[in-house]
């Protein structure tokens, strides 16, 4: 049988992904805030904060999962991105391990769909081209080797999101 990895860029709200697991850009202390954090957990319910409460935070670039409770995705996985302080303090590195770290927790909980929203580069500041080929270069070295995560989203909530990240797909010339 021949199975098709791909990594799909879409516009839209991942709160309504339909997914085995939705990414949070959180922060490190995982007990919600803005941005698509506070949308998924207004989403989710309050079960969420009540299980993320269990972890006692999360460093920069790990990951953690939990159920999706009131959403329609199975998990969500919840890392916290860098903030961008110039690009010498170790950013892409970061950037790279929340994409990477999250992932593999999709792979070892069987998930055969992930969605991820833009990491950092909203109250985070990370700059949208380079936060994106980080993004889809990490993606695609996950795909080559992975065994469940086939298909993986990337779910950009304004225009030009979207824009950055088809021209990185583009660029990197995938599929
Ligand atoms: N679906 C998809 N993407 C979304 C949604 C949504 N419903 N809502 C916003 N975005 P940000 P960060 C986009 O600021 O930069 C929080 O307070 C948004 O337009 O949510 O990693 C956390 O608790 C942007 O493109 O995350 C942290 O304190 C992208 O999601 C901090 O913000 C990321 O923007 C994390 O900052």
């Amino acid at each position: 049988m021949i199975i098709m990895k791909m990594i799909k860029v879409v516009q839209g709200d991942i709160t309504k992904m339909k997914v085995d697991a939705i990414v949070n850009a959180a922060n490190t202390t995982l007990r919600g805030g803005g941005g698509v954090d506070g949308a998924i957990h207004r989403a989710a319910g309050p079960e969420l904060d009540i299980a993320c409460a269990r972890f006692h935070g999360c460093n920069t670039g790990e990951a953690r999962i939990t159920p999706g409770f009131r959403l329609p995705a199975r998990y969500v996985i919840h890392t916290p991105g860098p903030v961008w302080h110039g690009g010498n303090h170790g950013e892409s590195s970061l950037l790279h391990n929340s994409y990477f770290n999250s992932l593999q927790l999709a792979e070892q909980n069987q998930c055969e769909t992930v969605a991820f929203p833009s990491i950092s580069t909203g109250v985070y500041s990370y700059p949208l081209d380079a936060a994106a080929q980080v993004a889809l270069t990490t993606i695609k070295d996950f795909l080559q080797t992975s065994k469940s995560v086939q298909t993986v989203f990337m779910v950009c909530f304004d225009s030009q999101t979207l824009a950055a990240y088809q021209q990185a797909y583009q660029q990197l010339g995938i599929q």
